[in-house]
């Protein structure tokens, strides 16, 4: 089997300090926690920035200041802004990061609710949007799937050109209005991805660790962090990124697959 890319997503858009204290806002706390996920085994960082007070933004300036520090102290790390950045925002306020030529950014495929009132809107049009400025940029998109019918949007946009093989999905199992975070729906779509096609796993909240295990038995990836799951178990927050990475290490190490440095995941995802 490949080695496991383990990415973190260290800060996301919705978690706060209310929710547990270690979630970074300032450019300090962002970076200090990419490096904790790094020094522990994460080879990409996917990434959202906040204002101090810890509103969610996708300024690009603010963004330049986190991957410069970022860089500083990661000096190999993969790193992925998004392009989701948090329910509402425009179009253009959520490309920005891209014009900073990162590497990675994610490409999210479809829209879904997202809890409560909120729903996160991916019109076809959005996509073909940002997947176009994506190529013209040279950024490989990580394609997100919260539902069975955003891969199948994915497959149909790469069918039209929009989308350059080797695909790259991380489907996001868990969320409220999205697919369920079991083992039959995980199988569903990864059996839905055209051949040759790359994957990671992401199960929220309490599931963030089962799913960890499903990737990693089935030859996929695994992405962990405060973004999807601020728990090491019931009642016990995670002291930082780097103790949830720290896990998806050690269940690899038992399970029998060895880790991707930085340049290893490169390699596999073809960038
Ligand atoms: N914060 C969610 C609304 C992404 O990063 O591309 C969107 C999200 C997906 O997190
Ligand atoms: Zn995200």
């Amino acid at each position: 089997m490949e080695k496991l890319i383990i990415t973190a997503a260290i800060c996301g858009a919705e978690v706060t300090k209310e929710h547990n204290p270690n979630v970074p806002y300032t450019v300090e706390e962002i970076v200090e926690e990419a490096y904790n996920a790094y020094k522990a085994g994460a080879s990409i960082i996917h990434l959202h920035v906040r204002e101090d007070d810890g509103t969610p933004t996708q300024d690009k300036n603010r963004f330049e200041k986190c991957i410069n520090g970022i860089k500083e102290r990661c000096k190999d790390v993969i790193i992925q802004p998004s392009t989701g950045g948090a329910v509402g925002m425009t179009n253009d306020e959520r490309l920005q990061p891209i014009y900073l030529n990162p590497e990675m950014a994610t490409l999210d495929c479809g829209t879904c609710n997202f809890g409560g009132d909120e729903i996160f809107i991916n019109t076809e049009n959005t996509i073909i949007e940002f997947a176009n400025r994506m190529n013209e940029l040279g950024i490989k998109p990580e394609i997100e799937v919260f539902d069975k019918g955003m891969v199948d949007m994915a497959v149909r946009l790469h069918r039209k050109g929009y989308i350059k093989a080797p695909l790259h999905f991380n489907f996001v199992l868990g969320v409220n209005g999205g697919i369920t975070a079991t083992p039959r729906d995980l199988i569903y779509l990864v059996n839905s991805i055209p051949v040759g096609s790359t994957y990671t796993v992401t199960g929220i909240g309490r599931n963030e660790f089962n799913m960890a295990v499903m990737g990693i038995i089935m030859g996929g990836h695994v992405r962990v962090g405060y973004e999807d799951n601020i728990y090491m178990s019931k009642g016990v927050l995670a002291k930082s990124n780097g103790e949830l990475v720290e896990r998806v290490v050690r269940l690899a190490k038992e399970l029998g697959r060895e880790i991707a440095s930085p340049d290893e995941a490169r390699k596999i995802l073809n960038i």
